[in-house]
């Protein structure tokens, strides 16, 4: 099992790969070979990770190998955790990068390098997850250039399918795994739809739990849509610890059946569903069969506030595809 992690060296990924290499993550017995990937300056704090990875001695690893370009490291993988990307205000060339627009471009070069590789060199059955911001429209990008359409590319809206769940289970004093069917539709940025309106706690509508519709619009959707900015202003950088639990998540959803009456999160390209047009990735309310084969579930009930919020995160998907529409 060939699991391919850009940003290797990151924040993100020193959680990440420790969860990865956890048992019962993927669904074969089969030990990882982990192809780890950075930019060639980041290589050497890479080398000392790997080092920290040795010493776990991991009895679900077989291989540990570092690469600095993506076309080597993509060879006959099974699945490829894309984290590496740059990030809103670093500094490029003397320039400070503070638009979404040039955000966008640089990222959009990156991942259409990728997609080609992937396309070109990973295993027919490949499943990719774009972790690196803007995700959704980084996603569009890979899976534009990619040659190989049978791939799974998906973008990470499980981070917000997890807060989402974490505040509400607060709000009804219930444990997390009492709720099902809480689906986040759209964008991974502040416009996302976190939709409770068909979630059920125990057995019970959470809508009607809460009863409380200005609760939901005026506190509940601004706490999760803002959740990313409150932990960059306590914590002095952005979510590390929770997005590899995310991203350790979505790989598990994907590999295993999704547990019945319940629905996972993540983005995927549309086909038209709930009204978000084609030819841009949003989060869906998702099932696996647990033999790489996911879908959409169709039977969510939007209500004219519901789908008033889905209009919006759905036009920003497409302004985010305009501004990249010579790289798809
Ligand atoms: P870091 O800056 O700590 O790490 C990113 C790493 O990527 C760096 O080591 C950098 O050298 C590397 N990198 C850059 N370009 C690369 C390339 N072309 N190939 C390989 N490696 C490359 O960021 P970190 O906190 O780990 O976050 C990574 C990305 O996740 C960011 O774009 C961030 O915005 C995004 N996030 C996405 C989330 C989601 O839910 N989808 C939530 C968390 C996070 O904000």
């Amino acid at each position: 099992m060939k699991v391919v992690i850009t940003g290797a060296a990151g924040q993100i990924s020193y959680s990440l790969i420790p969860f990865l290499c956890e048992k019962g993550i993927f669904n074969s017995e089969e030990k990882l070979d982990l192809a780890l990937v950075e930019i060639p300056g980041a290589m050497e704090r890479l080398d000392g990770f790997v080092k920290e990875l040795e010493d776990s001695a991991y009895s679900t690893v077989n291989t540990i190998s570092t690469y600095d370009n993506i076309q080597d490291a993509v060879v006959d993988a099974d699945w490829c955790l894309l984290v590496g990307s740059i990030p809103r205000g670093i500094v490029l060339n003397g320039k400070e990068i503070k638009e979404r627009s040039d955000l966008l471009k640089i990222n959009g070069g990156i991942f259409t390098e990728q997609g080609k590789a992937i396309g070109e060199k990973a295993k027919d059955n490949c499943k990719v997850l774009v972790v690196g911001n803007p995700a959704n429209t980084n996603a569009l990008i890979g899976y534009s250039n990619s040659s190989n359409k049978d791939h799974l590319w998906m973008a990470m809206t499980m981070l917000d399918g997890l807060r989402a769940k974490a505040q509400l289970s607060q709000k009804l004093n219930c444990h997390v795994d009492d709720i099902y069917r809480l689906a986040i539709f759209g964008n991974h940025s502040p416009t996302m739809f976190p939709d409770l309106e068909n979630t059920n706690v125990n057995g019970k509508n959470a809508y009607e739990l809460i009863n409380d519709h200005a609760w939901v619009k005026n506190e509940y959707l601004p706490r999760i849509q803002q959740r990313g900015a409150e932990i960059i202003k306590a914590r002095g950088a952005s979510s590390a610890s929770s997005a590899a639990r995310a991203a350790c998540d979505t790989v598990k959803a994907v590999e295993h059946p999704t547990r019945s009456g319940d629905v996972f999160n993540a983005a995927i390209l549309s086909d038209g569903s709930y009204g978000i047009p084609e030819g841009i990735f949003s989060g869906f309310p998702l099932i696996s069969d647990g033999s790489g084969n996911i879908e959409i579930v169709r039977d969510f009930n939007l209500s004219d506030f519901a789908k008033s919020k889905l209009e919006i995160t759905a036009n920003e998907l497409l302004e985010e595809r305009d501004l990249v529409q010579e790289l798809i």
